[in-house]
């Protein structure tokens, strides 16, 4: 008999790409998503029949105990969080709501009406903050350095204390920044592959960003969801670092990304205060030997393809508007 799934934020990127993942290996697959005026389904589309979308909200206890109650999931993964770090300084308590809270409503839910279930918490690199060791690992103390960070360290504390009050099968994945064609554009990978398609067909001029000297541990999304389901495969729940242990700077992807289109980034970028952040992570590097050594996983996708693909996306993605042989075919 197949499995069943619950993912929430299926809408988001991750959820996306777990969605498929999970079709592909045979799941019966629940994702939620936010009552909305005007439906935000662009990830889903492509599967959306072939998925079930429910509506649900972390901030309903009721409503996530009725789902896991008449679902009855084998496996459920907590994606949805409110995951923009600077925002999570202009709504801290939403965030704490949200980011935190809502995953021990969701375990609540589970413990209640489903506790034979499988649990992921969406844990974040960001936990690690002003980092305390180099690379990070599962033993690395946190030091949170956003409301966001914090909430999520509350979010992994309240995952493991689960597994280890209830004996439930709660596992968190301490997930190092990961990118794909499908990043909001707010995030600053799809910001500047964004941009460069924009000034690359002549609809902008400059890109306005912030810090270039902080250093991410950037990987593919779609390798990230792989990891997600192998950690509920294994024989037991524990916690893991997923990351590519490779750093490197915003500059050097500002670099690739117009380098890619055969740009001088120095001729537009515009380092812009406003986007700088009242406590900023300078360093994260993850060090994935556990999850290596547990079940065998390691990323595919290197750094340059990462740029290279969402490059080559939003060119696409853009093509139409393009004023680019309008300014070719006038010189
Ligand atoms: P994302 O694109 O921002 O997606 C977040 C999802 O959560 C969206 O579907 C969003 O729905 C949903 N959501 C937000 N608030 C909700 C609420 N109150 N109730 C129900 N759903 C809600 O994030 P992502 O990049 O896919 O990341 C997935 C998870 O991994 C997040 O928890 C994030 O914090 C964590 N994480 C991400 C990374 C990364 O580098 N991507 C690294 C470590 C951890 P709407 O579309 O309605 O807003
Ligand atoms: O792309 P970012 O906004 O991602 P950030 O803050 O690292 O958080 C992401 O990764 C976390 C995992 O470590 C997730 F938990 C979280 O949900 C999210 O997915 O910013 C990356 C870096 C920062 O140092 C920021 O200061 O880029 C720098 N940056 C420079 N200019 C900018 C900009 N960030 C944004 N968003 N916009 C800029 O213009």
């Amino acid at each position: 008999m197949s499995k069943t799934a619950l993912i929430t934020g299926v809408t988001g990127q991750d959820g996306s790409y777990l969605a498929e993942l999970l079709l592909e290996k045979g799941y019966e697959v629940y994702g939620t998503h936010r009552r909305a005026s005007t439906p935000n389904l662009e990830r889903v589309e492509h599967i959306q029949n072939k998925i079930n979308l429910v509506q649900a909200d972390l901030l309903d206890q009721s409503c996530l105990s009725t789902l896991v109650k008449s679902i009855q999931p084998d496996e459920v993964y907590n994606l949805a969080a409110q995951s923009f770090v600077p925002t999570s300084w202009t709504q801290p308590l939403m965030t704490g709501e949200f980011t935190g809270l809502g995953v021990a409503r969701l375990l609540e839910a589970i413990r209640h009406h489903c506790p034979s279930a499988k649990f992921y918490q969406a844990s974040s690199s960001e936990m690690f903050g002003k980092v305390l060791e180099t690379p990070q690992k599962e033993t690395t103390p946190f030091y949170p350095r956003s409301p966001y960070a914090v909430a999520k360290v509350y979010g992994h504390y309240i995952t493991v204390n689960y597994r280890e009050s209830y004996d439930m099968f709660a596992c968190s994945g301490i997930l190092f920044n990961h990118e794909s064609p499908r990043r909001g554009l707010e995030f600053v990978t799809r910001k500047i592959t964004n941009g460069v398609a924009r000034i690359y067909h002549g609809l902008d001029t400059e890109l306005r960003l912030g810090n270039l000297d902080s250093k991410r541990d950037w990987g593919f999304a779609g390798d990230y969801v792989r990891a997600m389901w192998m950690m509920l495969q294994a024989d037991t729940p524990d916690d893991y670092v997923v990351g590519t242990g490779e750093t490197h700077t915003v500059r050097e992807f500002v670099e690739l990304a117009f380098g890619a289109v055969g740009l001088d980034w120095q001729k537009h970028v515009v380092i812009d205060p406003k986007f700088f952040r009242p406590a900023e992570v300078d360093l994260l590097l993850g060090d994935p030997t556990k999850a290596k050594e547990a079940f065998g996983w390691e990323p595919e996708c290197s750094f340059k393809q990462l740029v290279s693909d969402m490059v080559k996306s939003d060119v696409e993605k853009l093509a139409g508007q393009s004023k680019r042989h309008k300014h070719i075919k006038a010189a």
